[in-house]
């Protein structure tokens, strides 16, 4: 098994994902500070995240940054746009060797099951991970059911479905969606097996809220959390990053 110590601290983890601005676009997300990738940079260091989730594109233009920060980047391979209709499909933007040369200490893969698209992605991801595994990166699956089939991506069925995707698919984390209900992630990270479950963020709600249902995700028997908004729309995303520290490792 890949090694996951350059990204998890006592088998859990924290990570800030900042993808949105492919996968959402700056109107939707952004405002004057969060625009700027060094902005998020330095809320991950002095917020000691395990990893940030940046697309080649910054990761090669902030490249001396991200590297002087020691913030381990976790380089997300695919991604696309909400500008599309139809079934989704997450485009490859990079390769494992390219995320290799750039530093990257695991890579991160989206795959929508239910998607008409779906066999294309897992079977890149076939390829992905190979490559990976060999050169002893760990592999993050984003596992988001999605498609015209999916009426409701975080039901008990879709999500546990998601969690048990990434352990059969050979990723060594899997991020999902959480719907609220911990009965139905504990049954997720039961299915996720061996295979680390970590919880995206989801549109930033107030510091209580989100602190409370990160309490309820990590009571759950879930690894970390993967959050962006959350984080970085918030006022004092610092002061935000230590309580959810806190929280993950119960200090
Ligand atoms: P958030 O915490 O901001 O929701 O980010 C988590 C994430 O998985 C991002 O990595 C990704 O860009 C986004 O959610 C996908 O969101 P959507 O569900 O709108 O496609």
């Amino acid at each position: 098994m890949v090694s996951l110590n350059k990204i998890m601290k006592n088998g859990k983890a924290m990570y800030l994902a900042y993808d949105q601005g492919l996968e959402h676009g700056p109107e939707s997300d952004f405002n004057d500070k969060n625009i700027d990738p060094l902005y998020i940079l330095d809320i991950a260091k002095r917020g000691k995240y395990n990893g940030i989730v940046f697309h080649k594109g910054i990761a090669e233009k902030y490249h001396k940054e991200i590297r002087k920060s020691k913030v381990p980047l976790i380089l997300k391979l695919n991604g696309k746009t909400k500008l599309v209709s139809g079934e989704p499909i997450s485009a490859n933007i990079c390769t494992v060797k390219e995320a290799i040369k750039l530093g990257a200490k695991a890579v991160g893969y989206t795959i929508f099951i239910g998607s008409g698209h779906e066999a294309e992605m897992i079977e890149d991801f076939e390829k992905i991970q190979r490559e990976a595994h060999q050169n002893n990166l760990p592999v993050i699956a984003w596992i988001y059911p999605r498609g015209k089939k999916i009426k409701n991506d975080v039901s008990r069925e879709n999500m546990v479905y998601a969690a048990r995707v990434g352990l059969e698919i050979g990723a060594d984390i899997v991020k999902i969606k959480y719907g609220g209900n911990s009965n139905d992630l504990k049954w997720a990270v039961k299915a996720a097996g061996r295979c680390k479950v970590v919880i995206a963020g989801g549109v930033k709600k107030s510091e209580t809220e989100f602190l409370k249902q990160a309490k309820d995700i990590i009571n759950s028997g879930a690894s970390g959390l993967a959050i962006g908004r959350n984080a970085w729309q918030s006022k004092d995303p610092i002061k935000l990053s230590k309580k959810l520290n806190q929280l993950i490792w119960k200090k």
